[in-house]
């Protein structure tokens, strides 16, 4: 019994330090870099930090707020085909809001809370960014502007936003939603889990093919100006068009998972094949008349 008392206090005492483990703060450690941007060796950055100086149209600070933003695989789970969010897809303040945002990363990659369509007279390129390599936390502050409008937050590392990780702040009343907000607002290219990819992009390839070709009308031209060719002309590229057409099924099958260069590759190869016989065939009608020109034309 005491045995395994003592067995139960040594696991309490071995993993109290792992329960209460802290992320990783970056914020002592940044380095000021001037015009709010901040950063340290550890992977922490802050850019457009503002905390003191009033946007143009704020006669004051309205309030003080201050947020705590997680992001993580784990917040994604709730969103089918997503990988990346914030635990807070929607965010609201009042105008002149002076908002200091505490980010935790909890994965083991990077991540950022970037705002875009600041002023840019006051935060460079006209954003506010924290960004962590997790797991860890940092802090920044800002001042946001006058009037209604609606932000976009990210994370601005590639393909972590189209995989969820987005969010929209509303200053005011907001002008409007932004698309793609995971659980908010539609996606502008929804998944689709009926069919695999390559089935998918073969079915794009094949009704690209079968697309009616663009045929542009010709400009309209006097009647007693038509040139005898012009029906020529017009019959050859019907008949082309025909052709094209009845191929299309066959090439679409032939082109199948094939790349829109592989295909334009595929179909100059065919051509120069064909002009490599028909000068060949020229060649050998060459040879031909000159090797009987003695019979065609007799020496006197
Ligand atoms: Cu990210």
């Amino acid at each position: 019994m005491v045995k395994l008392l003592s067995v139960g206090m040594l696991i309490v005492l071995f993993s109290a330090p792992i329960m209460a483990q802290e992320y990783e703060e970056h914020d002592s450690m940044l380095m000021d870099h001037g015009d709010g941007h901040l950063m340290d060796m550890a992977g922490g950055m802050v850019m457009g930090q503002n905390a003191d100086t009033l946007p143009g149209g704020c006669d004051s600070i309205s309030e003080s707020k201050e947020i705590t933003v997680h992001a993580g695989h784990k917040y994604a789970e709730k969103f089918p085909g997503r990988m990346y969010a914030f635990d807070t897809q929607e965010f609201n303040f009042k105008p002149c809001t002076k908002l200091t945002v505490h980010f935790v990363n909890e994965d083991n990659v990077r991540h950022q809370w970037m705002m875009h369509g600041l002023p840019k007279y006051l935060y460079p390129k006209g954003m506010f960014h924290l960004e962590a390599t997790g797991p860890s936390k940092i802090s920044g502050t800002l001042i946001l502007p006058p009037g209604d409008k609606t932000y976009l937050v990210h994370c601005d590392i590639a393909q972590h936003m189209e995989k969820g990780m987005k969010a929209q702040l509303k200053v005011g009343k907001g002008d409007g939603d932004l698309p793609s907000i995971p659980g908010v607002t539609a996606y502008v290219v929804a998944d689709d889990y009926k069919a695999t990819l390559l089935e998918l992009a073969a079915k794009a390839e094949a009704e690209a093919l079968m697309a009616p070709p663009v045929v542009v009308p010709a400009a309209p031209v006097p009647a007693k100006t038509v040139q005898p060719d012009d029906s020529v002309i017009s019959g050859v590229t019907v008949i082309g068009l025909a052709l094209g057409l009845l191929a299309a099924p066959f090439l679409a099958r032939k082109f199948k998972g094939l790349s829109p260069a592989e295909v334009v590759a595929y179909v100059f190869d065919l051509l120069r094949a064909f002009i490599e016989l028909m000068v060949k065939l020229l060649h050998r009608l060459i040879n031909l008349v000159g090797s009987n020109k003695n019979k065609i034309l007799p020496e006197k």
